[in-house]
């Protein structure tokens, strides 16, 4: 695994008792209780039981992150505009057949408008759904798919041109692979690498600063992350950031505390405890707890936009 490095995993298994028991900065805090608040009243305004929140873009371009929902039975998308904790509109653009999932959002043909890439298993199929706020614009489409062992492992603009690529992760082989992308064309690309079976990539964000997407990985077996800060689609460094107690798992990434680098929301699946790593690179350099969400409650997809 050869971008990857084993070093940080005790400041982990320090940090994060540590953190457990502190209070966390007041915006964190705040952000995390609109967070738990905007899912509590969506789902329930919505009672759509079996629904699950697929994620968060911001459809209708007015630079406020907006919330996705995908209901399981039945394939209905539909789209809430946020504003603050309020939901200012929305719609459903359309619904999906059996065994079309969501796998991702990103803006894919760079018009200010986040996007929907769908895939089917099933047919190994990929399709975008090109938005503008609830439409499903003319030129959506489908693009080329690998074969079946390779999955969308998730999104993010790797080379920074301002148009969302796509990450494929090898179930057999471990291998990570980015397209770049513009609109539904693959432009470039490449592969920066493979990790260990026992790693899974479980989020991107720009963990770093510098404007490209990177790879978070984490290993279920031992609670250990590893990010991989790409420039493109390669490795220009990483590390690990620690490890996590058992019952912890990475719910989604964000920034946090406005710094411009990514930062990781962790869950523990036992108790719904909520705790923040603030990162800088692949650096823990604070944390802390916000409060705890109970299950079935779980955190999905907002994000500090
Ligand atoms: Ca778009
Ligand atoms: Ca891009
Ligand atoms: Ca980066
Ligand atoms: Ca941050």
């Amino acid at each position: 695994m050869r971008p990857i490095e084993r070093t940080g995993l005790r400041i982990a298994a320090m940090v994060l008792p540590r953190m457990r028991g502190r209070s966390a900065p007041c915006g964190m805090r705040l952000l995390l209780v609109a967070l738990a608040a905007i899912v509590a009243v969506a789902i329930t305004a919505l009672g759509w039981p079996g629904s699950a929140v697929a994620a968060s873009h911001d459809f209708n371009g007015d630079h406020k992150s907006d919330i996705l929902w995908f209901r399981s039975v039945g394939g209905e998308v539909a789209i809430w505009f946020m504003n603050g904790t309020s939901a200012a509109g929305g719609g459903s653009p359309g619904s999906a057949s059996n065994n079309w999932a969501i796998v991702g959002t990103g803006d894919f043909n760079g018009d200010g408008y986040g996007d929907i890439l769908w895939y089917n298993n099933t047919l190994v199929q990929t399709v975008i759904w090109f938005m503008n706020g609830t439409t499903v614009l003319p030129t959506s489409g489908s693009l080329s798919s690998p074969p079946s062992e390779w999955s969308v492992a998730g999104t993010g603009d790797f080379n920074g041109d301002g148009m969302a690529d796509i990450v494929w992760w090898n179930i057999d082989t471990g291998q990570a692979v980015i397209w770049f992308m513009n609109g539904t064309s693959v432009i470039g690309g490449g592969s920066p690498g493979s990790a260990p079976l026992e790693f899974r990539i479980v989020g991107t964000g720009d963990f770093n600063g510098d404007g490209r997407s990177d790879i978070l990985w984490y290993n279920s077996n031992t609670g250990q992350l590893v990010i991989w800060l790409l420039n493109g689609a390669s490795v220009i460094g990483g590390g690990s950031p620690g490890s996590a107690p058992i019952f912890y798992t990475v719910v989604l990434t964000g920034d946090f505390n406005g710094d411009g680098m990514s930062d990781v929301l962790w869950q523990n699946t036992s108790n719904g405890q909520l705790v923040i790593w603030l990162l800088n690179g692949a650096s823990v350099i604070a944390g802390g707890s916000p409060g705890s969400v109970a299950f079935p409650w779980l955190p999905q997809g907002m994000n500090a936009d």
